[in-house]
This record gives structure tokens, sequence and C-alpha cells, in this order.
């Protein structure tokens, strides 16, 4: 039986069948169980568009903090601090990224068709800050006992290598989305070993986006060989959250471009109100979103 094709489901039908045609439901049922997979870059976007994001990045990290990378590749230096979101509109790099079918096929996965991106963020990392990130769940403000479904999603873009520990990957507690938060020593299982959680690190290309279910236990490990890693970070949420970012102007040009941009930034909502509700289009898919995990 082709169950996506008999019309039971209309959201779960549409995601599924977007999915078979991206050859990408092997990445759902990652999610589904284990909470995190890792889309190679041959499924995902033209190998040029990594090149791009991390100039992009680069140009960005540089602009806010007057600091100059000439090589990612050997920097080995001090990374200045930075602000890390609200620059999303700035290239339009970004802007492609966040366009790819697969990306968005992905992402409403575990948010609903009606999820959105929250925010954008970007890592760089040396070895020179020597940081062990502990593990956390993204998933703040939800209390437990969590929802068998993800509220939040994170969609990392790895710009640079994680081949092994020593590029500073992401770690992962897989299974752990279906929990609570960590508590105590549990936040130090990747830096000491731990009797029942089983971090993994993350493995992938340069171009690859790992993602996975934001309540999912994750940290990171600290790099130990020269080069920067660089991760383009991408929070989905679903519509009845408070986003991350705050509203900025989409520019004639990018809307143009980009007729879907307001929907996808969740700039499209029925709440917070302000005045009475004259866009009623607004309103059906937050109730919607209510009924149905994947709608
Ligand atoms: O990749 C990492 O270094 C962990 C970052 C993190 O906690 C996040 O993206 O939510
Ligand atoms: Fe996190």
């Amino acid at each position: 039986m082709d169950l996506p094709a008999l019309g039971t489901n209309p959201d779960l039908d549409d995601l599924m069948q977007r999915a078979r045609a991206l050859d990408i439901e092997e990445h759902l049922l990652d999610l589904a169980m284990y909470g995190f997979t890792v889309v190679p870059p041959e499924k995902l976007a033209p190998p040029a568009l990594t090149e791009r994001l991390r100039a992009a990045i680069l140009d960005v990290y540089e602009r806010r903090t007057g600091h100059h990378i000439e090589d990612w590749r050997t920097y080995d230096g001090k990374i200045e601090r930075y602000q890390a979101w609200g620059w999303l509109l700035e290239n339009d790099a970004f802007l492609e990224a966040v366009h790819q079918p697969a990306f968005q096929c992905i992402a409403q996965f575990l948010t609903g068709r009606s999820g959105f991106l929250a925010g954008a963020s970007f890592i760089l990392k040396t070895r020179e800050q020597e940081l062990d990130l502990p593990l956390h769940s993204d998933s703040h403000g939800v209390p437990p006992p969590w929802p068998s479904f993800a509220t939040y999603a994170n969609l990392s873009w790895l710009l640079t290598d994680y081949l092994s520990r020593e590029d500073g990957p992401t770690v992962l507690v897989p299974g752990s989305q279906r929990g609570r938060m960590p508590r105590g020593g549990e936040s130090q299982a990747h830096t000491t070993e731990h009797e029942y959680i089983k971090p993994v690190p993350l493995e992938g290309a340069a171009g690859s986006l790992a993602v996975w279910n934001g309540s999912m236990w994750h940290g990171s490990v600290r790099r130990t060989k020269p080069g920067a890693r660089i991760t383009l970070v991408h929070v989905y949420q679903r519509v009845f959250m408070r986003p991350v970012e705050r509203v900025k102007e989409i520019s004639p040009e990018q809307l143009e471009r980009w007729p879907g941009l307001p929907k996808l930034l969740g700039y499209e909502r029925i709440y917070p109100y302000q005045e009475e509700v004259t866009r009623p289009h607004h309103v059906d898919p937050t109730i919607q979103a209510g009924r149905d995990q994947y709608a």
C-alpha cells in the first residue's frame, strides 16, 4: 500500500511525498526514532552554497567585530565576542539556504507545516577556546513531561568538516528527546565516562545538515586541531511559540524573490493581537496546528 497517496492525513501525506521525492525518508526515520540525523551535502544544496555561506558568516563576523580571519582552514587564535543573532536578512546566501526543499521538508516534519524559522545563529570555534559545552536541551520553557513531538528543531549547517572528535563537534545523546532536562552530573557525560548516558559526536562532511529535535540533550567537545569550526545554526519552532529573533524589515527585492519569506519567518501570525484580525488566513493554520502535529 502506498499510504501517503491515500489522502487520509493531508499534512503528513504532503511531507512524506516530498521526503520521498527528495530521497530523505531515512532521515525522517532517524529523527522519529533517535531524535537526530545528518543529511549529506548531495541531498541538500549545490556545493557552491557551502562556500558562499562560509564566506557570508566570516563577513558578518568581521562587520560586527572588526576582526578579519584570513584563512579559516588554519586560523588558530581568539574568536572575538560577537552578536550571534539578527543577520539572516543581510546576505542572500542565508536566504537561499533556508529555501532548499530538503531543509524545509525536514524542518516541517519536526515542527509541523506551520512551523517557522524562529532565528539563525552561527558558531565559530577554534582550539583557543578550550570549551566543552555542557549537555543541555534547547527546549527552554517547555516543562516535563515533554510531548512526544518536537517543539523546537535545530538545523545546523556544517560549514567545515566534523570528521573526528578533534574537530570539536556537537555531541548528542540519542533518544534523550523523549525525556527531561539533564540533572547534575548528567551534563558532563561527554567529558567523563557515564554509566547510562552515551553521547555520540556528530559526524558529517562540510555541507551536511545536522538536524535534531530541540528537546535532545546535546553539548560539544573542545576543538584540538588548527583551523576554525564554522556552523550555521537554524532554530525552527511550532507556530504557537515566540520567535527567537527580533522582527526585521524584509526588503522589497527580497520579498519579490522569496514571496513566502514572511510566513517562513513567522511574521504572519495571529498573536499577539495588535488590531482586529483582518487577514483570517493567518488564523486557520494556527488552529489546525493544534489538531495535528504535522499541520
Ligand atoms: O554545536 C555546538 O557546539 C553546540 C551548539 C548548541 O548548543 C546549539 O546549537 O544549540
Ligand atoms: Fe544548544
